[in-house]
């Protein structure tokens, strides 16, 4: 056996040595591929595990939606390095239909969901949709309740991210009332709030450990 094992080191170590060169130092690694026996020494092992942990950091926030009516929710944030944002979760207690749904720039609910502020807007620009070019960086549009009055959340967003200048950790979801119409429904409102109403429920944007 141990003759097939440097048999086989031979070959990978020099396809390693070619494609890892960066993250491992030596030639003198040895592995193998397609089901031999491994003979790599066990602290260059180790440094090429670090290098895989590094390259997929996980951040993750959860908030608590609540407000004076009965409509409440979960809803979690991931994010894997600089990717887009996962939005999941739930709502309930609303009406069945469109609710707008957005990132609201403060996380304090001092005097309820109203002092959560204006859209997240970091950029200055108009409200419009999430697939807008012109759009806040909080406008994540419409959810729907089914008969049940519950909207389940399943939203994926390259403006929300959980680290850097423009982290939404410490800001506000906001629930409404009614419709968000997109920035397109000619009312006075459409391009500040989409006129999507009253503030049902809110919460803040917190982090979570990741596991
Ligand atoms: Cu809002
Ligand atoms: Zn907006």
């Amino acid at each position: 056996m141990a003759s097939a094992c440097i048999a086989s080191s031979a070959l990978a170590s020099a396809s390693l040595s070619s494609s890892f060169k960066s993250v491992l130092p030596s030639t003198q690694v040895q592995s193998s591929f397609l089901g031999h026996a491994i003979c790599a020494k066990p602290a260059h092992k180790v440094s090429y595990r670090r290098e895989l942990v590094i390259s997929a950091a996980l951040k993750k926030a959860v908030a608590v939606l609540k407000g004076e009516s009965k409509v409440t929710g979960t809803i979690t944030l991931e994010q894997e390095d600089d990717g887009p944002v996962k939005v999941t979760g739930k709502i309930t207690g609303l009406a069945p239909g469109e609710h707008g749904f957005h990132l609201h720039q403060f996380g304090d609910t001092t005097n309820g969901c109203i002092s959560t502020g204006p859209h997240f807007n970091p950029n200055g620009k108009t409200h419009g949709a999430p697939g807008d070019e012109e759009r806040h960086a909080g406008d994540l549009g419409n959810v729907v309740a089914d008969d049940q009055g519950v909207a389940t959340i399943n939203i994926t967003d390259k403006q929300i991210p959980l680290s850097g200048p423009n982290s939404v950790v410490g800001r506000a979801f906001v629930i409404h009332e009614l419709k968000d119409d997109l920035g397109k429904g000619g009312h006075e409102l459409s391009s500040t709030t989409g006129n999507a109403g009253g503030r049902l429920a809110c919460g803040v944007v917190g982090l979570t450990p990741t596991s």
